[in-house]
């Protein structure tokens, strides 16, 4: 058991297709005691099913948008929790008018901001408040994708944000090592979620994606969650400020073998 004896609070988880519920499910099965926030209370009904299924019965609701809603989740987390061991941020958000059309033309001020506060900085936020929680060796943990690093039709600006969220990993890892707490983010392949199904023609990036990853196939929740689980763990304990991809090696192939036999 991977995270036996931990204490790990994960957001992001919206309903069971999440990344968060196969990270969930995953730090369940190596014994890990979780903790669960929500955005509003329209997603708790989704949730408690699924708390219910892992024995969790902390579940704070956190709107990242707000520093109000933080500070008040972590208040409320305390008294449960005055210490704990690890945090998933798996919390992406763009208006939809963002992810569809022309980079040039679509993306706006509003749009570039909103991107980047609620899927970048939440993170930063998240990692000042739990800070004073934190036990030696903690973990914290991101989620980010490809269009971080290269383009791809649709995903526009949040693309600029995973940019951002991919630095936020590294200064907060440099920020927090002093206080052995590692911070780290795993770049997983395009799963169909309720965040994905916002990006135009998803469906398509997966028939792609399969046709171009060495492993001929897409990832699954809960392999992102192997992944997580390991790297929130003490075996991961000399791994910090890392973007580790979940992505059965599509970002290392310029293209399909088949391709040019
Ligand atoms: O292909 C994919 N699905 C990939 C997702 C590939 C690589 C990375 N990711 C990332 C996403 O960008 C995100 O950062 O993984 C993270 C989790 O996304 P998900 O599991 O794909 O999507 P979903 O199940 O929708 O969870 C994201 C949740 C929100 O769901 P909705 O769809 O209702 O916006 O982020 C949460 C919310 O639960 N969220 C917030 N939580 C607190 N405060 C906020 C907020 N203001 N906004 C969104």
């Amino acid at each position: 058991m991977l995270l036996k004896g931990k204490k790990i609070l994960i957001s992001g988880l919206a309903n069971k297709y999440s990344i968060a519920a196969g990270i969930a499910h995953a730090m369940h099965r190596e014994g890990a005691e979780l903790a669960f926030t929500y955005q509003n209370e329209r997603l708790l009904k989704n949730l408690k099913p699924i708390a219910e299924d892992l024995n969790v019965d902390i579940l704070i609701e956190s709107d990242v948008s707000s520093d109000e809603s933080i500070e008040n989740s972590f208040k409320e987390l305390k008294k449960s929790w005055p210490k704990f061991d690890g945090l998933v941020h798996s919390i992406g958000f763009a208006p939809a008018d963002q992810l569809e059309g022309d980079f040039v033309d679509v993306t706006t001020r509003e749009g570039f901001k909103i991107a980047h506060d609620i899927s970048s900085y939440s993170f930063t936020a998240l990692a000042k408040s739990a800070k004073p929680m934190l036990n030696d060796g903690a973990a914290l943990l991101t989620l980010t994708y490809l269009g971080a690093i290269q383009t791809l039709p649709n995903y526009n600006v949040m693309g600029l944000a995973k940019a951002s969220l991919e630095a936020n990993t590294r200064f907060l890892a440099a920020s927090l090592g002093k206080d052995n707490i590692r911070v780290n983010a795993i770049s997983a392949g395009p799963i169909k979620t309720l965040a994905a199904s916002g990006v135009k023609n998803f469906r398509k990036m997966l028939t792609q994606h399969s046709s171009r990853a060495p492993l001929g196939r897409t990832v699954t929740t809960e392999e992102v969650g192997n992944a997580a689980a390991f790297l929130c763990s003490d075996y991961a304990s000399g791994i910090t400020g890392e973007i580790t991809y979940v992505d059965a090696g599509f970002n290392t192939a310029a293209m399909p073998l088949n391709e040019i036999e």
